[in-house]
């Protein structure tokens, strides 16, 4: 790989959720990628053990992938999907109906999570809408919760400095619930923990402070992923089940992380047996090759809202200039295909105790205060710094990076996703490497 010389005017892009002068003062540029690594700008190879951002699920610049978005874009680059269509889009939601739970086979094309949450959201409210319940608009989300960027999201999200700045416009009909992680009960668990089912009986609460008929959805991340890997306890996702079923109130799934293989089967909803009523899903709906989101809706909530009116007017009034884009959507036959022939979610599955083991042989390393794991997601969360939080797990990170390996940090947690492709001899590698770099962490 010859390396290109490093750009020398890093100033006009402005940098999301990065700290833009630190990142210019010593930036880290990729510059291609293949399987399991990327290649710096200055010719070195990095393990990739984040899967980007928890998207490339198959690994990069895989060769079905990029000739069938290479063909599109050579075929035709666009094409409208608001009173027109084209074929892809309709195949390409059909091969991610196959893969949702039981019933929530009907999909809507965003280009993002932040859009698909924004999309789910909205759909929760048009259908208690359309079936005469519009009093139905409060939202709960959860602490710690992340969905995304826009204003819905940021509003039913519960990471704090992501709301901050924006507080007084967020959407005013909103509730959280309590997160679920307790380092006292719960620290070292493997997969699921044993306490806390008991926090979503705080739905319950919430229901009876608001009434349940001014409640319109529920959202939470099966497994939250971005705040730092914070895995559902034992039973705790079915009992937000039958509260929301009991009181009426939609239960939103937002899979964008856990969508497509991470834990081993297509969704968690699969993996858990908990059928949500809306699921929101991104990134690895195509390998990340083109941005794309989409959201699956039961029949239900999708029959009432395009039944509701006349069959000539436009039932919901939402959509996106790139809804179902046609080179997204053969990136996503592509990849669904991919999956499929590879058999990567079984290969996840056969995989994740191997991943589990060597996450929590770091039980014993320099700094570590807790590890929790499932599926192909693992973190391992730092004791902090004192008066400096993130600075040691933005320590390690950068040095990981230094010695060749790509992990993902936020506040003190560092997070692990590695394409599901990964050999077990390179999950050696990222948690040696992690070992090693945290020794020399102060
Ligand atoms: N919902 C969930 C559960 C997510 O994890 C989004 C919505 C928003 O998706 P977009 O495509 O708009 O970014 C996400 C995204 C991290 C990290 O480091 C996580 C995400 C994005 C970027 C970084 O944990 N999750
Ligand atoms: N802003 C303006 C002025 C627009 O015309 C449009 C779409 O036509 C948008 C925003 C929304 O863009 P998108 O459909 O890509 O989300």
């Amino acid at each position: 790989m010859t390396s290109r010389p490093v750009i020398e005017d890093l100033s006009s892009f402005w940098m999301p959720f990065t700290a833009n002068r630190q990142f210019k003062s010593a930036p880290r540029l990729l510059q291609s990628a293949k399987g399991m690594y990327y290649q710096t700008t200055d010719g070195r190879e990095i393990l990739d053990g984040c899967a980007g951002l928890w998207c490339v699920n198959a690994g990069h610049c895989r060769d079905e992938i990029v000739a069938a978005v290479q063909k599109q874009v050579a075929t035709m680059d666009f094409a409208p999907t608001f009173q027109m269509g084209h074929p892809l889009a309709f195949e390409a939601a059909s091969k991610v109906a196959e893969l949702m739970p039981a019933g929530l086979d009907r999909i809507f094309f965003t280009n993002s999570g932040s859009e698909s949450v924004d999309t789910a959201l909205k759909i929760a409210l048009a259908y208690h809408r359309a079936r005469g319940e519009g009093q139905r608009t409060r939202l709960i989300g959860r602490e710690r919760g992340y969905h995304g960027v826009g204003f819905g999201g940021i509003s039913v999200g519960g990471i704090g400095p992501n709301r901050k700045a924006y507080s007084g416009a967020l959407l005013p009909s909103v509730d959280h619930l309590p997160h679920t992680h307790n380092i006292d009960k719960n620290a070292f668990s493997k997969g699921q923990p044993a306490w806390g089912a008991h926090l979503a009986d705080e739905l319950e609460r919430l229901v009876a402070l608001h009434d349940p008929s001014t409640i319109a959805a529920v959202i939470v991340e099966p497994v939250a992923g971005s705040t730092g890997v914070l895995i559902p306890p034992q039973g705790y996702l079915q009992k937000l089940r039958e509260i929301c079923t009991k009181h009426g109130i939609l239960l939103v799934f937002d899979e964008v992380i856990t969508g497509f293989g991470r834990l081993g089967k297509a969704t968690a909803s699969e993996y858990f047996g908990v059928t949500p009523d809306l699921l929101t899903m991104a990134k690895a709906i195509n390998n990340a090759a083109i941005p794309m989101g989409a959201v699956a809706a039961s029949r239900t909530i999708h029959d009432t809202i395009v039944n509701a009116g006349a069959a000539n007017a436009i039932e919901l009034f939402h959509g996106y200039t790139y809804s179902a884009h046609p080179a997204a959507a053969a990136a996503s036959i592509a990849t669904l295909d991919l999956y499929k022939r590879e058999g990567l979610f079984e290969r996840a599955a056969a995989m994740a105790p191997t991943f589990e083991a060597a996450a929590h042989s770091l039980r014993d390393a320099k700094h570590v205060k807790d590890i929790r794991n499932l599926g192909m997601v693992a973190g391992i969360e730092l004791e902090p710094r004192d008066g400096a939080p993130s600075a040691r797990a933005y320590e390690a990170f950068v040095k990981c990076f230094e010695a060749g390996v790509l992990v993902r940090y936020t506040s003190d947690i560092l997070a692990f996703s590695p394409p599901l492709i990964v050999e077990e001899a390179q999950i050696a590698k990222i948690f040696d490497t992690v070992r090693r770099v945290l020794a020399t962490v102060e």
